[in-house]
């Protein structure tokens, strides 16, 4: 190694490295990014819609969505477990008292859905029902 490549040889290496770490953080950035975007729901909710779980009954008991709004419910419970089974729109939340579960839908046809709880809440807990129409835009 002539004096002139041992002079310029640590300078290559720094650039390397602080290239490395440049590299390194975007992936990092990239990943924090990616794992915030769920592509299922990649729009900002338009609405939001409390939905309270009573034994026997959810209120409201039905919503009406436009066919690719996004809708956020609030889940929440006024007595028992309870849990909202929607299995044409992937919805299975379990809805403790106490606590909201918040899910996002965003329905792709029109139609109605029909939900009911699906966490065994007594003796009316058949007659649980909810139902999501969704209607064309
Ligand atoms: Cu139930």
């Amino acid at each position: 190694m002539s004096f002139r490549q041992a002079e310029i040889a640590p300078g290559k290496g720094a650039t390397r490295r602080i290239m490395k770490h440049c590299l390194i953080v975007a992936v990092l950035v990239s990943l924090v990014f990616l794992s915030r975007t769920n592509f299922c729901d990649a729009q900002d909710p338009t609405r939001t819609v409390e939905v309270h779980a009573k034994r026997f009954a959810f209120s409201p008991a039905e919503i009406t969505v436009k066919n690719g709004e996004t809708i956020k419910l609030l889940l929440t419970s006024d007595d028992v477990t309870h849990s909202l089974l929607i299995p044409d729109l992937n919805v299975n939340e379990t809805i403790k008292k106490g606590h909201t579960t918040e899910v996002t839908i965003t329905p792709t046809r029109t139609g109605d859905f029909k939900g009911k709880c699906g966490h065994f809440c007594g003796t009316g807990h058949g007659s649980m029902v909810f139902a999501v129409h969704v209607t064309g835009n």
